[in-house]
């Protein structure tokens, strides 16, 4: 199914969990390379025009409307794919799932993995990120245990999820230690639409870290 949507992207960014929830829905959008260093699209126009915050995920509705904020968007998302059922409707269900976006987004997200990920982060706030692996990774662990999904079936919470956890190689961070979100990860990574995404955006990942390696030189 097409739908008239354009999400801005960056590969393997957080992004990637709106990417995911297209193709779980099979929904087909069009994706277009932001790159967030340069704040340039590949057509070399400025994507602060359009995000003010420079940031992906953007996503832009037939109407020209624009939506940030991975939150909203994946909600947004699951709410026009209802046959897919990728979100809760109401109530505590509803609820909940908002609780485990908000715990992926700000404990995870921006207090752990944003700042090991940043290059220009000075190694205190490095070591302040990596003080507070422990305490939300168990907690992590504990709700995952004997649990398939974050919910009670896949949902957009499971796109983000795994699209954080998918940083963990990257900021050395050994999942090891909690079994549940180790083997957890795994299982999204097996996924057909989730692989599919994953391994479509490491290939332009590759593609970027080349194109940069060779403008440095
Ligand atoms: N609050 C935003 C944060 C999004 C975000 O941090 N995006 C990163 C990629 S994962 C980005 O675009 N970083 C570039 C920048 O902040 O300049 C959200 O939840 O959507």
């Amino acid at each position: 199914m097409k739908l008239p949507m354009k999400l801005y992207f960056s590969p393997l960014a957080c992004s990637l969990a709106s990417r995911i929830t297209f193709y779980e829905a099979g929904a087909d959008i069009e994706y277009l390379y932001a790159d967030t260093k340069t704040k340039r699209l590949e057509d070399g126009s400025d994507f602060l025009a359009i995000n003010p915050m420079g940031q992906v995920p953007t996503l832009e509705v037939d109407d020209g409307t624009l939506l940030t904020e991975n939150s909203a968007i994946l909600q947004y998302v699951a709410e026009c794919l209802p046959a897919a059922q990728l979100a809760p409707a109401s109530g505590m269900a509803r609820a909940q799932l908002q609780k485990w976006l908000g715990f992926i987004g700000t404990e995870l997200h921006k207090a752990v993995y944003m700042p090991l990920l940043d290059p220009k982060a000075p190694e205190a706030v490095k070591a302040y990120a990596r003080d507070k692996i422990p305490l939300r990774m168990d907690c992590l662990q504990k709700h995952l245990a004997g649990r398939e999904f974050v919910l009670d079936r896949f949902s957009i919470a499971d796109a983000y999820l795994t699209t954080i956890l998918n940083w963990s190689a990257a900021v050395g961070l050994k999942l090891t230690p909690w079994p549940a979100v180790a083997a957890y990860y795994q299982r999204m990574l097996q996924r057909p639409a989730v692989g599919r995404a994953v391994s479509e955006e490491f290939a332009l990942y590759q593609k970027e870290q080349a194109h940069q390696s060779a403008v440095r030189q």
